[in-house]
């Protein structure tokens, strides 16, 4: 694809092209990489947030990905997971004709349609990863694992921890996030369809962190407070981290479990306060989305079911119709971390 280049992407273009983001607004980051050749192609990697440690590790493999590839990589996006800034960042990249491929881990699933629309129609290859926009707003979704599989093993796991016995929280992230919401939907289903099994598990409340450590520690402290509740389910690596943090400073017995960093858990995994979580490799998510985006920019496929491709030391990626009519590339399945496993993972992301 031919972009208008305001400038070659030399070590001084790409401070340039930085420092022209970063003028723009002080609310947002960018970061590139300056020691790819001249005619790289460039993909930018838009954040829920960019303070977020899981959106930094889905970007290490992401600048992985690029920089086998001879790509240049791009981070940016809002300091909080709003998709208002998200959308002035996205304008701005659209406006400065300088990306041929953006990946974006959204706010909110429909609110960026028209900034994505205008991106598109400019010539950028658009995906969405980790968080999805809606199937009009993308070529294609880069999908974790399957959410069913994850909000229903998220509910099964919350069962066995408390022997089916007490009130379940969720503790989420936004409301607008687009990949809690389904695995809530999903975590609701599996309560519904199986009403003899969980009749004494039912879901009590459910509270939104914002992706915000203090938000989520708040709204813990609110959960907590409720004494039906027996186990929290944060399916948010923020609010979970946060939960545990005020779990074990308060003394309670209620339990936790959700989608959490190794790094950031293996403490209470090994204290009991969190006897088992899940998660999948977040550095492979962004990995794989920066492949994909290479895979659509260089016409190797269109983001229709059935194209395939080689996604590096990934291997063969195929694109598979989801479940709201658009199509996607799944990463794996959701793991299961614990006691017998932790201490293998809690160096790795
Ligand atoms: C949080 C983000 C992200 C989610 C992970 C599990 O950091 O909300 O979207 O996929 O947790």
């Amino acid at each position: 694809m031919k972009l208008r280049r305001f400038f070659s992407l030399t070590l001084s273009s790409a401070m340039c092209m930085s420092m022209l983001i970063g003028c723009a607004s002080g609310s947002d980051r960018q970061e590139t990489h300056t020691n790819m050749p001249q005619d790289s192609e460039t993909y930018a990697f838009v954040a829920k947030d960019v303070q977020n440690p899981y959106m930094q590790k889905v970007y290490e493999g992401f600048d992985k990905a690029c920089g086998e590839a001879g790509i240049t990589p791009v981070y940016t996006g809002p300091e909080s997971a709003t998709p208002q800034k998200q959308i002035e960042i996205i304008n701005r990249l659209v406006e400065e004709g300088e990306v041929d491929g953006i990946a974006v881990a959204a706010n909110d699933a429909d609110a960026l349609q028209p900034v994505l629309t205008e991106a598109i129609n400019s010539g950028i290859n658009v995906i969405s990863l980790d968080s999805a926009v809606n199937k009009d707003s993308r070529q294609l979704h880069i999908q974790q694992a399957d959410p069913e599989q994850i909000g229903r093993n998220l509910i099964r796991n919350a069962y066995e921890i408390i022997d089916g016995e007490g009130g379940i929280a969720i503790l989420s992230a936004t409301k607008q996030a687009s990949n809690q919401n389904l695995w809530i939907e999903w975590m609701e289903k599996e309560i519904e369809e199986n009403p003899d099994k969980y009749k004494n598990t039912p879901i009590v409340k459910i509270a939104y962190g914002d992706d915000d450590f203090t938000k989520s520690a708040s709204e813990t402290q609110g959960i907590l407070s409720n004494k039906d509740v027996k186990i929290i389910i944060a399916p948010t690596t923020m609010g979970i981290q946060a939960a545990a943090s005020v779990i074990e400073q308060s003394g309670s017995d209620v339990k936790l479990t959700g989608l959490g960093l190794p790094s950031a858990i293996y403490q209470y995994i090994e204290s009991g306060i969190c006897p088992s979580m899940y998660l999948w490799n977040p550095i492979d998510i962004g990995y794989l989305a920066a492949y994909t985006l290479d895979a659509l920019v260089n016409n190797e496929i269109t983001g229709a079911v059935g194209d395939a491709f080689t996604a590096g030391s990934l291997g063969e990626k195929s694109v598979t119709a989801d479940d709201s009519g658009g199509t996607e590339v799944i990463l794996g399945s959701p793991f299961k971390f614990d006691i017998t496993n932790i201490g293998e993972w809690k160096s790795v992301y």
